[in-house]
């Protein structure tokens, strides 16, 4: 057993999120989590909302609320929408917390003790129609490095390179469209990032299992150009984490606040601090984490993201923890996404294209939605949700595959053993051999799950499922019933056991569902199936069982028309 420390990045707090979004991070890393748990792991899953900065601002302003009522607000949507997709985190924390704005100072001033902090004073984008300096995406315009037009000042979404306002080539207003924009001196404190570049440099080089995704992104902004450039961690906003070096004031940056960018990576610790506090636990449970003085050397960490996030995850972050010379865990793994699109264009939140988690599960059970997302996972290219493979999608795996086999199989022994698992000979020839195929696919899984290869993952789910049909068929217990209902009762015996083998396996991906099979196996072990055969005797004959309601129900093609003009539309 081992200690698995696991963080999804944290979603804006700017709005309710859309499905491109959770199968980018969430999604997966819960996942991840409830396969480690189920495998006996100690696992701590932690997320949380990114509050800060030009985002919330904004999107506060145009719900007509203060910023922090609106954040208050927003987190509690999010967190319901969490545990509607069953998201299982064990803490679901916000970056505006105290013990963030506390961590976030004390970072500050470790890394300025350690020399890692210069005072810069900066040009920055100043717009005499707001009457304010604009960081970040207060400001859009043109990426110098791909001519995206819609880049925002402090990242390009198209190529994902950090940008600071000023390098926008046709700089604009995003408040009022404002063109006459100056360029006036402010004060500000950036991260020496270039003075770390060979720590981070060498610590990326040690990293040689990671996915290509994540490294190339990190060394492409590590080595290309000018290589890794000092990052300004403060701005002229009044929402944010006041600029202090540590507890003490920092002359010089009164009425400042830190970028969001700089205190966001640095709540996967603090709400770590914010999940012991609500257990009632002290730092040192928290510390057995975080530190690797204090016991987090045994931790593996894993952290979940879309690939315009790595930068910051491999880049940013890490020159905080480094900077400050003291024994922070580093992340030992980094799974990243590409994007999904929506039906041949992109999700935008801002332009409400594409499916949110609330219309989602207005619709449909979160089991339809994980199992597709996490089937079709972004993993080594974009993916596309269109209405239609949905449909197939869940219609063929869920429904045809998984659902079917639980009905023919409850059923059928309820109509001719009775509800309870029947008395009958020794496992069959067929048994054996489904035994035989169920132990390779479950090594092939495990392999999979471990290697956090989702799709894969999936595909053997299924493949898992498959074989069981196929076992039916070959078997054909109706059949054999007649002449020789000792091997149709060994044969359906079981195939009710696989019912809560499969509970097990699936769990991960299906939580719902799963819950759903183990009520109706009238069991609670969910003791994972390492030796099949045994795994295959645990409900005894005589063990009640129920026929549970229609698991998955078929989505009609009314329903998917009706969806698909429902959802063609911005919501704005
Ligand atoms: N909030 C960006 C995003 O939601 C950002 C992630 C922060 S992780 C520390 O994509
Ligand atoms: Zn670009």
């Amino acid at each position: 057993m081992s200690r698995i420390l696991i963080t999804s990045a944290l979603p804006y707090i700017n709005g309710i999120k859309h499905l491109g979004n959770l199968v980018g991070s969430q999604l997966p890393a819960d996942l991840y989590a409830r396969y480690c748990r189920a495998r006996g792991h100690e696992v701590l899953f932690l997320c949380a909302t990114d509050e800060h900065g030009t985002p919330a601002e904004l999107a506060a302003a145009k719900a007509d609320m203060p910023v922090d009522a609106y954040c208050s607000q927003m987190h509690r949507t999010q967190a319901r929408l969490a545990a509607g997709f069953g998201l299982s985190f064990d803490h679901f924390g916000r970056s505006s917390s105290p013990q963030n704005h506390r961590l976030t100072q004390y970072f500050a001033g470790r890394l300025a003790e350690n020399g890692y902090i210069s005072e810069v004073s900066e040009k920055m984008v100043y717009s005499p129609a707001d009457g304010r300096f604009l960081p970040d995406r207060y400001i859009e315009g043109t990426c110098p490095n791909c001519g995206y037009d819609r880049a925002r000042g402090d990242q390009c979404e198209n190529c994902t390179k950090q940008l600071d306002p000023t390098d926008l080539l046709e700089p604009r207003s995003a408040i009022s469209g404002a063109t006459d924009l100056e360029v006036r001196e402010t004060k500000h404190l950036f991260l020496r990032q270039s003075a770390l570049k060979d720590d981070i440099d060498s610590w990326i080089d040690s990293k040689a299992d990671w996915p290509v995704l994540t490294t190339s992104i990190a060394k492409k902004w590590l080595h290309d150009g000018d290589g890794l450039q000092d990052r300004g961690i403060t701005r002229d906003l009044d929402w944010g984490i006041p600029v202090k070096k540590g507890d003490e004031s920092w002359p010089g940056m009164e009425g400042k606040v830190f970028y969001v960018w700089f205190d966001a990576p640095i709540e996967y610790i603090a709400c770590a601090a914010e999940w012991a506090e609500a257990q009632g636990k002290d730092e040192e449970d928290w510390w057995r984490w975080w530190r690797t003085d204090a016991g987090a050397e045994d931790v593996r960490y894993v952290q979940f993201m879309g690939k315009d996030n790595v930068p910051f995850h491999t880049l940013t972050f890490p020159s905080t923890l480094i900077g400050s010379r003291d024994p922070w865990k580093l992340v030992d793994y980094i799974k990243s996404f590409n994007y999904l699109n929506y039906d041949g264009g992109q999700f935008s939140t801002s332009q409400g294209r594409g499916i949110f988690q609330d219309d989602a599960l207005e619709i449909l059970p979160a089991d339809y939605w994980r199992w597709w997302l996490l089937s079709n996972a972004p993993e080594s290219s974009d993916s596309e949700f269109t209405w239609e493979k949905f449909q197939t999608g869940v219609n063929k795996d869920l429904a045809d595959v998984l659902g079917n086999f639980v009905s023919r199989v409850t059923k059928f022994c309820r109509s001719k053993f009775g509800e309870e698992v029947p008395e009958g000979g020794e496992i069959t020839e067929d048994g054996r051999r489904l035994i035989g195929e169920l132990n390779t696919r479950l090594a092939t899984y495990v392999g999979h799950m471990d290697a956090i290869e989702v799709r894969k993952a999936a595909a053997e789910l299924r493949a898992i499922w498959v074989a069981g049909n196929e076992f039916l068929q070959t078997a054909a217990p109706w059949t054999s019933f007649k002449t020789d209902p000792e091997r149709a009762a060994a044969d359906i015996r079981l195939a009710l056991n696989l019912i809560r083998v499969y509970a097990v396996l699936s769990a991960p991906f299906i939580p719902g569902a799963a819950a759903t099979l183990l009520e109706a196996m009238c069991t609670d072990d969910t003791g994972w199936p390492s030796d099949m055969e045994a795994a295959l005797a645990v409900l005894e004959a005589g063990h009640g069982f129920s026929v549970p309601d229609t698991l998955f129900a078929k989505i009609g093609d009314e329903d998917r028309e009706g969806w698909e003009v429902r959802f063609a539309g911005g919501r704005g």
